[in-house]
């Protein structure tokens, strides 16, 4: 670590869950999973984004130590944002359309273009919510395919190497357009990590789709303290190929993904602990819900309050869950 990155403060945003619009005002933004459509403003000094989701409500609350230095508001573009001056939080929404990728790639750009230019050098994590995910577009491309292409176009034009491509979620929801949300620091320092079990992401070959998905399987960020580990959306797949052919097969190898990007990190760091502060479980079926969320709650030793269970399509339809999650 070079020695002006020591310089940089320990406010990390914080992410809690809580019940359906329970007040709370130390975050930047509250990001909302209930049904009806998609809905993003900034209001009472932070930005709220709903997500559709018709399995439940569920709040997530991204907070920060500095809440008197709080500002933020929503560009021309419809990009909603919060900053505390070491933190931004930034999100779009996109309505549905029969095609996504030219409008995914106008409003990533502006998302991308809006980090940059205020300076937030340090794009550590992304959250991309897609609406009938496995479904095919208008020309017979599958929804996701037709998101990752815009999505890539964008980090192409904004200047983006595939390395530099942070750690993210890509998921589905059940109705509606394109939901995006992400994390920058002002001057962080930060490492994108790669799982050896799997190629990354960036490398999917065509099979997958026209333009491989833009992210990285984990982003380490650090800080004056301590680091943190911000785990992608991770899945029952090795290399490129989705493998486990039920419900327990999947579960192991999706833990065994885990570790095996855990322990490439701390090879390299001191992530000596590793303590599990969140997780976030998607299931495919809601009848997997029990089975999958105390499994993983289990192994990473994580309470229920820091690891909501969604229902969620998952972007190959295969596979039957996804687990992100914060160690530090
Ligand atoms: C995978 O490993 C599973 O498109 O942003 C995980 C995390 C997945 C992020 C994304 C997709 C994305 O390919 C799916």
């Amino acid at each position: 670590m070079e020695q002006s990155h020591l310089m940089v403060g320990h406010n990390i945003l914080r992410v809690s869950y809580g019940a359906f619009q329970t007040e709370h005002r130390s975050a930047l933004a509250v990001v909302q999973y209930a049904p009806g459509n998609a809905k993003l403003c900034y209001r009472n000094g932070q930005v709220q984004l709903t997500i559709p989701y018709t399995h439940g409500e569920c709040s997530e609350y991204w907070s920060t130590l500095e809440v008197s230095s709080c500002r933020g508001g929503m560009t021309d573009q419809g990009v909603a944002w919060c900053e505390d001056g070491t933190n931004l939080f930034a999100a779009f929404i996109l309505d549905d359309r029969p095609r996504l990728s030219g409008a995914v790639q106008e409003k990533y750009e502006a998302l991308l273009n809006f980090v940059q230019e205020k300076e937030y050098r340090t794009l550590y994590r992304i959250w991309n919510y897609i609406g009938r995910i496995n479904q095919s577009n208008k020309d017979g491309l599958e929804r996701y395919r037709d998101f990752c292409l815009g999505r890539a176009l964008a980090f192409e034009r904004s200047g983006f190497t595939m390395e530099t491509l942070p750690a993210a979620t890509g998921i589905g929801f059940d109705e509606g357009g394109v939901c995006v949300y992400l994390l920058a620091r002002r001057d962080g320092l930060a490492a994108n990590i790669e799982n050896p079990l799997q190629i990354p992401a960036y490398r999917y070959p065509i099979t997958y789709g026209p333009k491989s998905p833009s992210f990285a399987r984990g982003t380490v960020l650090y800080d004056q303290q301590r680091l943190e580990l911000y785990l992608s959306g991770t899945a029952s797949i090795r290399q490129s190929v989705s493998v486990g052919s039920n419900l327990e097969e999947q579960i192991n190898i999706t833990i065994e993904n885990i570790h095996a990007l855990i322990e490439s990190v701390k090879e390299k760091e001191e992530l000596d602990n590793c303590v599990c502060s969140s997780l976030k479980i998607y299931v495919r079926h809601a009848k997997d819900k029990a089975a999958v969320s105390n499994v993983f709650r289990h192994v990473f030793n994580v309470s229920p309050e820091n690891s909501p269970v969604f229902v969620s399509d998952i972007c190959r339809s295969e596979l039957l869950l996804e687990v992100e999650g914060v160690f530090s």
